[in-house]
């Protein structure tokens, strides 16, 4: 297996309820460990920048408000296939659809407040952490 690194992001959603302790805890249980963490109240400029991609669809705005409506806590997240694993741990999208036991079909309530966001391959978690980290603030685990 390989171990790779992806960048999670606890939506404000999850922060208000007071659930970071809780997702954290599913990431530990699957061998997830964080690496680099902050808290952030995102500004308008950079929740545009960070989903970039969706720029043209038609709830662009509707996310770029939620995401800067409240502060959200951001990780990097090691281990093996960290980027699937963390998926697989986040549920689908619309929480409706999401499978039972995962983070958005406990914690989330719409699919736009959907308290969690997972890089979805190796390439976007690479860009992705580097949006919100530098190379010295990523730990490297002792055992
Ligand atoms: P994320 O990027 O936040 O981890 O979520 P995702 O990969 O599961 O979904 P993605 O397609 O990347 O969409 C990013 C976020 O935009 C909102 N969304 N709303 N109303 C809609 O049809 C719709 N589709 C997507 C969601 O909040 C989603 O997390
Ligand atoms: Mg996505």
């Amino acid at each position: 297996m390989a171990i790779e690194r992806t960048l999670s992001i606890i939506k404000p959603d999850a922060v208000a309820k007071n659930v970071v302790g809780e997702i954290y805890s599913r990431f530990e249980k699957a061998g997830l460990s964080v690496i680099a963490a902050r808290m952030v109240h995102l500004s308008q400029q950079q929740a545009e920048g960070f989903y970039a991609e969706h720029k043209e669809r038609p709830f662009f705005g509707d996310l770029v408000s939620f995401m800067t409506s409240g502060p959200v806590m951001i990780q990097v997240l090691e281990g093996d296939n960290a980027v699937i694993k963390n998926r697989d741990l986040m549920g689908a999208t619309n929480p409706k659809e999401a499978a039972a036991g995962t983070i958005r079909a406990d914690f989330a309530q719409s699919i736009d407040e959907n308290a969690v966001h997972g890089s979805d391959a190796v390439e976007s978690a690479a860009r992705e952490i580097a949006y919100f980290f530098t190379d010295d603030q990523l730990c490297k685990r002792t055992r």
